[in-house]
């Protein structure tokens, strides 16, 4: 038991160390326990997969607190014995009494199923992982989850067990920044896999760098040194030995993009950039030709990969052939061409990616990756016919080398 004052926890709640758990709590453990019960229906599996998914619930909390302009930082490290911490600059998960629960807000954060983000009323979050079910489940598969939060001038600390709390929240110690500090070792006992791969979890950051422009992302792993490097500093461009990379995107999908095309010869010069808000959805979308007739695209719902595609990419492909078709016929590129032509040809050599963001997405298909909902068809046709045809006139180039090719 803490034997802080209430007013030092900023009104967190103290629960006694006995086992009169309020109805609330009684609710919690069920909740929790459920996870423990079906993981896979929480998080998809226990294999790899699932493993890593746990870190990118993590990451999601903090790309919405970077998304809501609040945190810069985010710093993924995976320890010796596979545990993972994430480090972020934001405000700090709020430890102050959450009055519906009767506990402090970070215990409800952790403890609750589905509580991530939510009991902010106005809340900013529309990510939130493919299964989108926060870092409570992550909290549920871990054997022990810390949670240190740096706000108000203080830090403070709360340890998970299983998901159960070991204690009350504990100020550790006094500090000038913010942001949550989330370390967490999967449950052995639940994964059919207990190490990490560097190489997941570093493509997942510099995705979600490409997806979310400006956010700092880095990751290290402190398992093992780098070949040319030791852990008394004569290693990498950190000086510890580790490997590490750090992940940031200015342009955010033009360079996605152009990430994704560097080996191939681009057909025009330009990559084709839209960054806009259509009937309320934030739509942003790269793209660009090269001479190649493979088809690269990708699409992306509040940063979760819609491998399955959906309304989102039907709106963008419809938008395509259109702006391009009519614009071959009121340009007379149409009427040399000797056959006709379709929505097809308009997808060789074609590289682009497609992001938005849904604030109730409804997610269907097999894998659950395919966008359902109507509304953004049209939000993505009319942002690509916009900024296609305005382009179209501006570089008449563009059209004569696809239609010539
Ligand atoms: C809701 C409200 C506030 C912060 C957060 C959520 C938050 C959650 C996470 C999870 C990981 N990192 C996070 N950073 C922030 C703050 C509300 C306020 O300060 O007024």
């Amino acid at each position: 038991m803490s034997d802080l004052k209430n007013d030092e926890l900023n009104g967190a709640v103290q629960k006694g160390n006995n086992n009169d758990y309020s109805a609330d709590s009684i609710q919690v453990l069920e909740g929790l326990e459920a996870v423990r019960k079906r993981p896979a229906m929480y998080i998809g599996d226990i294999s790899e997969k699932g493993l890593h998914h746990l870190v990118y619930e993590v990451i999601d909390n903090s790309i919405d607190e970077a998304m809501a302009g609040f945190c810069n930082n985010i710093d993924v490290l995976i320890n010796e014995d596979n545990s993972i911490t994430v480090t972020d600059d934001g405000r700090g998960i709020p430890v102050d009494l959450h009055e519906k629960e009767g506990k402090s807000a970070l215990e409800v954060v952790m403890t609750v199923l589905h509580a991530g983000g939510k009991f902010d009323k106005d809340s900013y979050k529309v990510s939130g992982g493919l299964h989108g079910v926060g870092v409570s489940c992550v909290n549920a598969l871990s054997s022990d989850l810390r949670a240190e939060i740096h706000r108000n001038g203080k830090i403070y600390v709360q340890e998970y067990q299983i998901g159960k709390p070991k204690g009350d929240i504990e100020i550790i110690g006094d500090t000038d920044k913010t942001g949550t500090i989330i370390t967490f070792k999967p449950d052995s006992s639940i994964f059919e896999v207990k190490e990490y791969r560097y190489e997941v979890l570093a493509s997942r950051l510099r995705e979600l760098a490409f997806l979310n422009k400006g956010i700092h992302l880095s990751i290290e792993d402190r398992r093992e040194v780098e070949e040319n490097g030791n852990e008394n500093g004569n290693g990498n461009e950190n000086g510890n030995g580790f490997r590490k990379d750090f992940f940031y995107s200015e342009e955010g999908l033009k360079e996605f993009v152009s990430f994704l095309d560097t080996s191939r010869e681009k057909l025009i010069d330009d990559i084709i950039h839209l960054d806009t808000e259509k009937n309320g959805i934030p739509v942003e979308i790269a793209l660009c030709y090269n001479t190649s007739f493979s088809e690269n695209v990708h699409s992306y719902v509040n940063n979760i990969n819609t491998i399955e595609g959906g309304t989102h990419l039907s709106g963008f492909r419809r938008g395509l052939t259109r702006t391009l078709k009519s614009y071959a016929e009121k340009s007379g590129l149409l009427a040399k061409l000797k056959f006709d032509i379709s929505g097809d040809d308009f997808r060789e050599g074609l590289t682009a990616i497609i992001s938005v963001k849904v604030q109730e997405p409804q997610f269907e298909g097999q894998t659950k990756t395919k966008l359902g909902n109507s509304e953004v068809m049209g939000s993505v046709d009319q942002a690509v016919s916009q900024s296609l045809s305005n382009y179209l006139e501006e570089n008449p180039k563009m059209p004569e080398l696809l239609f010539r090719k």
